[in-house]
């Protein structure tokens, strides 16, 4: 049942509808303003521009100790080597609300031309953004969004309605149907992860999935001691809990750990979004069936050459317009700024040896 990963295989044609199609699949922001009309998408672009060189680009990921985010920026320094631009990395060291507000600020003092932020909240961030748009900078969101009011694109790693499709079906294939179910998530401000769980919850309300019960949605805040120690605190108090679903790199990986040396093993499945490299072993040792994720490298990438069109004037951020993105063909920006890479891939014991991230 694994499907493809998105590549540059496709053709630009097949490309530009699957973004299209993905992207009328709606926003992805929660608690995000409503005001998305900003002033940078109404302008023109000149999608004829020529790329400019020596576009100074800084990744703001939500921490710097997940190899997840490390996986995604190197995409990003790869696209900058190739289109001659400067790549640069910042970031705290934990993904709280808050902790990415300083480090924007000094890029603006630094006089960036383009941040890529992953947000660790959709609105925390926004007015130090903004002060670097008023300043002339770009800001590329990546991965989790920031409010579609204080950015002027959004990386979306595949559909949101297709990731929190893919993750219920996943809970209900390894539950046989039917049985109590628990999430694993990130940190409780995570644009990301909660347009994911509204999507899972709006299919679990689904009749295929009514034998489902939602025991609780733990936080383990993107922090490996804290996501493991969530997963023991969910099996023990949830003593029927079939499975346990992790939308994060992170909570999947800690929880895998966790499952794989308790006498949970084999009883309580472990599912949601990994790397392959991080899930093998627990593939391999049968504690975990199957989960899915894109190709993080990929991410980076397309927000790199989104940033540096951004900065050369090709694209402003409206609907409709397109743009080369090296290796992976040409994107056209969806609704509200977002540009969708490509759909999640599926891997289990099969394939899971084909992939090396
Ligand atoms: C973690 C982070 C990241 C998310 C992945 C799936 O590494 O929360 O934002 O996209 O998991």
């Amino acid at each position: 049942m694994s499907r493809r990963l998105f590549t540059g295989a496709l053709s630009v044609a097949t490309a530009a509808s699957l973004v299209l199609s993905l992207a009328a699949c709606g926003g992805t922001t929660k608690n995000d303003s409503s005001s998305a009309g900003d002033t940078q998408s109404t302008a023109a672009a000149n999608p004829n521009a020529a790329s400019k060189q020596g576009v100074k680009m800084a990744f703001l990921p939500k921490q710097l100790n997940n190899p997840y985010s490390d996986i995604e920026v190197g995409g990003g320094k790869a696209a900058l080597d190739e289109l001659k631009g400067e790549y640069k990395l910042v970031g705290p060291n934990d993904a709280s609300a808050s902790s990415q507000v300083s480090y924007i600020n000094t890029l603006i003092q630094q006089q960036q031309d383009v941040i890529g932020i992953a947000a660790n909240d959709p609105n925390a961030v926004c007015p130090s953004l903004n002060q670097a748009r008023s300043a002339g900078m770009k800001v590329v969101a990546f991965d989790s969004d920031a409010a579609k009011s204080c950015r002027d694109v959004f990386i979306n790693q595949a559909s949101s309605q297709g990731i929190g499709e893919q993750l219920a079906k996943m809970a209900n294939e390894l539950a046989g149907g039917e049985g109590e179910i628990a999430i694993l998530s990130a940190t409780p401000n995570a644009t990301n992860q909660n347009a994911w769980i509204d999507v899972m919850k709006t299919e679990l309300a689904k009749p295929e999935n009514s034998k489902l019960k939602l025991d609780k949605v733990a936080y383990g805040n993107d922090d490996d001691q804290k996501s493991f120690q969530e997963a023991q605190g969910l099996l023990q108090s949830f003593p029927n809990l079939k499975v346990i679903v992790s939308p994060t790199t992170v909570g999947i990986a800690a929880a895998a750990r966790y499952v794989s040396s308790s006498s949970y093993k084999g009883k309580v499945a472990i599912t949601g979004l990994g790397t392959p490299n991080q899930m093998r072993a627990f593939v391999k040792d049968g504690t975990v069936k199957e989960f899915a994720l894109w190709n993080p490298a990929d991410i980076g990438y397309l927000a790199a050459y989104a940033g540096v069109a951004l900065s050369s004037g090709q694209i402003t951020g409206a609907q409709g317009q397109k743009f080369k993105a090296g290796k992976l063909g040409e994107y056209t920006i969806g609704a509200d700024g977002e540009i969708v890479l490509g759909p999640p891939t599926v891997f289990n014991a099969d394939n899971i040896d084909k992939y090396n991230f």
